[in-house]
């Protein structure tokens, strides 16, 4: 599975502060953590509070890319904030996000082409998102036709089903599920899916263990990246015996060591 570092955020108090202040010792701190956990991205969201959303952005990839070659996914709905953090990334990057609405569509693919990104497209549209997996998988549709005119391949964009938590959106968790199982029928080559996966559990109680649960129950469908915390050591761990159940890799005794131990 791509793992995708969620920390990095300005939802988060430490980050916000740094942020907010130009203090790069959290940002340095926590790019350094998520990359030894095994981050295979670093997702990068300046938060709802930033003033000026394009300066933070481009000073976030800055900072970040003192420390670390990870690659980079720009977390913003302010195309000129990831435009900006797209001209600084040294590795092809990740646009997080895009939803099914043309003019949006229109800004974004061209410059995924440019800058050799893939994409994240999110399966809802200016109504919102639908209830149902026939819903999402129809806007998911519309996000695919839209990067071939543009010459984008379906294997650069991950299709995200939109999570809920499942306190507020019970009804949502299966229909999601069932997206990511149907993304695959989309076309050949499919493009991926990926999910904001801390969603399902926010303002839960036991929250590792509804993260785990989904997760697992996720891969089972065939999901391939997940905007995570990585470092969760648990979590990790039911990533890499999700992998080993599914036949992903081989099963060995020290099988949690080598999949901790993969790219480092
Ligand atoms: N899809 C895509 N991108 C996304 C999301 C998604 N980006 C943002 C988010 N969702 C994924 N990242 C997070 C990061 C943190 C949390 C959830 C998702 C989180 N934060 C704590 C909370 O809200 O309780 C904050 C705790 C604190 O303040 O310390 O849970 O779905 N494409």
């Amino acid at each position: 599975m791509i793992l995708i570092g969620e920390r990095i955020n300005g939802m988060f108090r430490d980050v916000g502060r740094g942020i907010g202040e130009g203090d790069k010792a959290p940002i340095h701190e926590w790019a350094l953590r998520q990359v030894k956990a095994g981050a295979d991205y670093l997702d990068l969201n300046v938060g709802p509070a930033s003033e000026n959303p394009v300066q933070a952005m481009a000073w976030l990839v800055d900072t970040v890319q003192e420390v670390t070659d990870c690659p980079l996914s720009l977390d913003s709905t302010n195309y000129d904030a990831i435009e900006a953090g797209l001209k600084r990334c040294k590795r092809p990057a990740l646009i997080n996000s895009v939803p099914a609405e043309r003019a949006k569509l229109e800004r974004v693919l061209p410059m995924a082409k440019q800058y050799r990104a893939s994409i994240i497209g999110l399966a809802m549209d200016a109504k919102g998102i639908p209830k149902d997996a026939d819903g999402r998988l129809a806007l998911a549709m519309e996000i695919l036709a839209a990067a071939m005119e543009f010459d984008i391949p379906p294997e650069d964009i991950f299709i995200d089903p939109l999570i809920l938590p499942v306190n507020v959106g019970q009804d949502h968790g299966p229909e999601a599920l069932e997206t990511i199982r149907q993304v695959k029928l989309l076309s050949n080559p499919a493009p991926k899916t990926v999910v904001g996966l801390s969603n399902i559990s926010q303002k839960c109680v036991n929250r590792p263990l509804v993260d785990r649960t989904f997760t697992a129950m996720a891969m089972a469908c065939g999901l391939e990246a997940a905007i995570m915390n990585v470092c969760d050591d648990e979590l990790i761990a039911t990533v890499a015996t999700a992998r080993i159940i599914l036949n992903k890799d081989i099963y060995c005794d020290s099988y949690l060591k080598v999949y901790k131990g993969r790219g480092l």
